[in-house]
């Protein structure tokens, strides 16, 4: 097999990972991610609040050497997601712009499997380890390692043109690939962020507190949602958008070119009265393929219960 240089694999995985439809795509060398030991700290305080999944496997999230042996490098990809606003319909619930379309899981796990093959073939006995969110990869950290985006205040990677809009997937690997520099930081003096979170959900910058965060409460949280938080949730039934649509940088930005991502029906808007009524069987049958069913059945109708009671005093 002929050898190719660092540069040289950088530059072959990188036009692959266009060629497969990623918008954007770094390399970070696999050294240990967190040497200030951020993600103890925020563990701690309790800030994932029962997500204690979080809690597992935290040395090989601070270090994937642990997870590949002799692993080299980090590729990071990156896919835009960006569907404009759509109408509100009268009585219905929001829903979060990454979850209109297909469950980005299901979009990105193919091409990323590709490109994971593809840097299998760069150099002789190459190991790979592939994973879009459910592995132990603090994927924003490498993010913004590999040069994708910085780590906004808000906690999202956000990356100019592209805005914070793009779901992350990541390549382990022990390929040894040229890696890109870390991006810089354009936040400035900007705290549009904190200051919309309807909760106080991010406590200073780039430390969110779950506790407070109505995506948690939407998509993770299984037990009852405490009362201040459900005052302050609107009408938001599956995520929250909003500290990435006041973000100045998410403004002038595309639509995703994946067709997978198009809003689909009943997905951006759902009548909060016709929700209520859906039994699990139907629930299932709705959002097939869609990454609501993360909230579950019993989830969504108590979602769609508070927004209907934030309604009706609005
Ligand atoms: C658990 C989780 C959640 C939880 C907890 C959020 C949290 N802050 O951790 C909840 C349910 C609340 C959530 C919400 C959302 N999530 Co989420 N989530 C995750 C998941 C699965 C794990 C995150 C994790 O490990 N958290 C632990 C904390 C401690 O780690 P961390 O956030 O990475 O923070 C570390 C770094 O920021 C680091 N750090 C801070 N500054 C710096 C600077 C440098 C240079 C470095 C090296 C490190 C560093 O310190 C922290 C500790 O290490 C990731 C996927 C993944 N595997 O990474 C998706 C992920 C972060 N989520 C994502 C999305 C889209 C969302 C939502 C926008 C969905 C929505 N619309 O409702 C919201 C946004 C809320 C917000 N403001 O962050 C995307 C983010 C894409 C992007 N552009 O950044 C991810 C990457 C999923 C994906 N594969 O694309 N999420
Ligand atoms: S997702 Fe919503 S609740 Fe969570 S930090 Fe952002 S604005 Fe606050
Ligand atoms: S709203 Fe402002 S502070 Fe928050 S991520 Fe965007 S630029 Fe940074």
């Amino acid at each position: 097999m002929e050898s190719r240089s660092p540069e040289g694999c950088t530059r072959e995985i990188k036009e692959e990972a266009a060629r497969l439809g990623f918008d954007a795509c770094g390399i970070a060398p696999a050294e240990p991610i967190d040497p200030e030991n951020r993600l103890g700290a925020w563990l701690r305080q309790g800030c994932h609040a029962d997500m204690a999944w979080l809690e597992r496997a935290r040395e090989v999230r601070q270090d994937v050497r642990l997870k590949l042996e002799g692993a080299r490098s980090v590729v990071v990809v990156a896919k835009n997601y960006y569907q404009p606003n759509q109408r509100l319909a009268e009585g219905a619930g929001r829903i979060a712009r990454y979850a209109w379309g297909r469950d980005y899981h299901k979009v990105l796990l193919n091409p990323l499997r590709r490109l994971a093959r593809h840097i299998g073939t760069l150099a002789p006995d190459v190991q790979t380890y592939a994973e879009v969110d459910t592995g132990p990869v603090l994927e924003r950290a490498w993010a913004a390692r590999a040069g994708i985006g910085w780590i906004g205040k808000n906690g999202l990677v956000v990356r100019r043109g592209l805005g914070s809009w793009f779901v992350l997937g990541a390549i382990v690997t022990t390929l040894d690939a040229a890696p890109d520099a870390p991006a810089r930081d354009y936040c400035g003096n900007c705290r549009a962020c904190i200051e919309a979170c309807p909760t106080g959900a991010i406590l200073s910058p780039r430390t969110l507190d779950a506790r407070r965060c109505i995506a948690y409460h939407t998509i993770e949280n299984r037990g009852a949602i405490p009362s201040p938080i459900q005052d302050r949730m609107g009408t938001w039934i599956f995520g929250c958008d909003r500290c990435q649509e006041v973000c100045p940088w998410n403004r002038e930005v595309t639509t995703a070119a994946e067709p997978d991502f198009r809003p689909r029906d009943g997905a951006v808007s759902p009548n909060l009265e016709e929700l209520l009524r859906l039994d699990e069987p139907q629930f299932r049958q709705r959002f097939e393929g869609s990454a609501i069913l993360r909230a579950k059945h019993a989830g969504l109708l108590r979602n769609a219960g508070i927004a209907l009671r934030n309604l009706s005093k609005s």
